[in-house]
């Protein structure tokens, strides 16, 4: 281990220095001295021009103080991490993981009980600043030492992306690249403006296997996002596992729009899943739609129905048309049993029913189903989540409503709820960009890219502040997106100004400087190998 006090000092004294300088910086009383107090007071200067890695970070960071200069990382660099957290070292071993196939630099993870000597990168909780919350970092970069800080490792993780923004775009590639890698130097202090940024997947109009999920949750980890949404069940198809009612899988799996191919995830599959958000400080969020939205499971289950008759499979794309049966009492024992196997296989304190879209049953009969099932959630131990609709309800204090498209949500915040923001017409990744968009819907009109980015979830709805608004959501429904080529058209760019949206303080954000940090980001999509949509909105490099 090559760590020792005295480094630490040493260490601690660049970062004062730094701060210090970004200080100055910032009153734009600048030492171009490089830091060497000079006897005779100097003239101010600019603050240094901070290089093209730092001004196209997305999403924008709170605070970002360049200074000259820059860290060369190289393969003897190691990657030091605050001994003792076996948390810890796997955010260190997720950096080293990333770094490896552009660099081609196999950069070994080492305990340390304080700061390395130079060259090396240093990731500690140590002298994390309370203020800097949950997922919030200090990133300090010298030309000897990067050093990574915050109070908790959600916040080292989100440090993390910041660090991989900071190189050029070719270390995303997956072949070792020429380098050099150079680090701007500077300060950047950073944390979240909203605790709910989060994407939505529908797998259940099509399936999409656990790699592609695990691919959309790299992307959303990229843009530090933190809830992943997963649309589990819908009219076309039932996808995942439940135990006690084993024919959902088997025959509500089975279909999809349009007679495209089904499938579901095992248990096992949706735990690797979790998991895998888990490594990435993304709390998973299923959703099981009911009492509408369950085609699959009335055709599954004939005793859902209140006719006793099982359903044919549905793969048109009709909303509204489907109710489990209100009064029956086959549907609270699914109900119960569905809640309780997917509560138990969720850690995160989340789980939504939908609720949404219910044509077929009166308002008392509405309001008394998802009565019940708010009941249900509460007894395992989850918060419920769903749709507008639920605001017709009696919410218990810690349900959440998730604003897509009516009056019901503003109302629900009116009494109190707090509310996702998921308007329709600005983050409906299944929209058409533009009417020549082949692929999507346009039911909440066409949004390019400007429209997804440019609004603010705090002034979105009147009457609803932006206390009683946790974040922001973006929903990829997939009736038209049949391959995954297709989502990554759809999501990409557009999640990543939701992501911003979601992080990054509403003062200072601004389309026209928006789209040239965007146009920064054409480089990595392309070194991923997604599909994305390459608007005529945006100056691509
Ligand atoms: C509305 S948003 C729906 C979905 C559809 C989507 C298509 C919501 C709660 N319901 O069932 O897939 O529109 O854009």
């Amino acid at each position: 281990m090559r760590t020792n006090l005295q480094t630490f000092g040493k260490m601690e004294r660049s970062l004062i220095f730094l701060i210090g300088t970004a200080f100055l910086f910032s009153c734009g009383n600048a030492d171009p001295s490089g830091g060497k107090t000079p006897a005779v007071p100097v003239t101010p200067s600019a603050t240094p021009e901070a290089p093209p890695t730092m001004k196209s970070l997305i999403p924008k960071p709170q605070s970002v103080q360049p200074a000259p200069g820059g860290f060369s990382l190289t393969a003897a660099a190691g990657i030091y991490v605050q001994t003792g957290s076996g948390e810890i070292a796997a955010i260190g071993g997720y950096l080293a993981e990333k770094l490896k196939p552009a660099t081609g630099f196999d950069l070994a993870v080492i305990p340390a009980a304080g700061a390395p000597g130079a060259g090396n990168i240093y990731i500690t909780l140590d002298g994390g600043d309370p203020a800097l919350g949950e997922e919030g970092y200090t990133l300090a970069v010298t030309p000897d030492l990067i050093a990574l800080v915050a109070y908790m490792p959600a916040g080292l993780f989100r440090g993390v992306q910041t660090l991989r923004q900071l190189l050029a775009a070719p270390i995303e590639q997956s072949t070792v690249q020429p380098g050099p890698w150079v680090v701007p130097a500077g300060v950047i202090r950073d944390q979240p403006r909203f605790s709910w940024r989060g994407a939505m997947l529908d797998v259940a109009r099509h399936f999409f296997a656990p790699e592609d999920v695990k691919a959309f949750i790299d992307w959303m980890a990229y843009y530090k996002m933190n809830r992943l949404h997963l649309h589990l069940s819908d009219d076309q198809g039932w996808r995942i596992e439940i135990k006690s009612w084993p024919n959902l899988a088997m025959v509500g799996g089975a279909t999809s729009v349009g007679g495209d191919p089904g499938g579901w995830y095992t248990q096992t599959q949706y735990a690797e899943i979790v998991a895998y958000a888990q490594s990435r400080y993304i709390t998973v969020i299923p959703e099981i739609e009911m009492p509408g939205h369950t085609n699959a499971a009335l055709a599954s289950y004939a005793e859902l129905n209140c006719d006793g008759v099982a359903r044919e499979p549905h793969t048109g794309i009709d909303v509204g048309f489907s109710t489990l049966c209100v009064g029956g009492d086959a549907t609270y024992q699914f109900v119960d049993d569905v809640i309780r196997e997917v509560a138990a296989l969720t850690p995160g304190p989340y789980l939504h029913i939908g609720g949404d879209e219910v044509q077929t049953l009166s308002p008392e009969e509405y309001i008394s189903f998802v009565q019940k099932a708010q009941g249900v959630v509460n007894k395992y131990g989850k918060r419920m989540i769903g749709w507008d609709e639920i605001g017709r309800i009696d919410l218990l204090p810690q349900t959440i409503v998730q604003y897509w498209n009516g009056p019901l949500a503003q109302e629900a915040a009116r009494k109190g709820a707090k509310l996702i923001m998921s308007p329709s017409s600005r983050t409906y990744l299944d929209q058409k960009y533009t009417s020549a968009t082949e692929l999507g819907l346009n039911w909440a009109g066409n949004i390019e890219v400007q429209e997804a980015y440019s609004w603010d979830p705090a002034t979105q709805l009147e009457g609803v502040s932006e206390g009683q608004v946790l974040g922001v959501e973006a929903p990829l429904w997939t009736e038209t997106i049949r391959t995954w080529a297709d989502a990554e058209y759809m999501v990409l760019p557009r999640l990543i100004g939701i992501a911003e949206i979601g992080w990054s303080s509403a003062s200072g954000r601004e389309w026209n400087e928006y789209r040239l940090r965007l146009a920064e980001h054409g480089p990595r999509l392309t070194a991923w190998k997604v599909n994305y949509y390459r608007s005529p909105q945006v100056p691509w490099k």
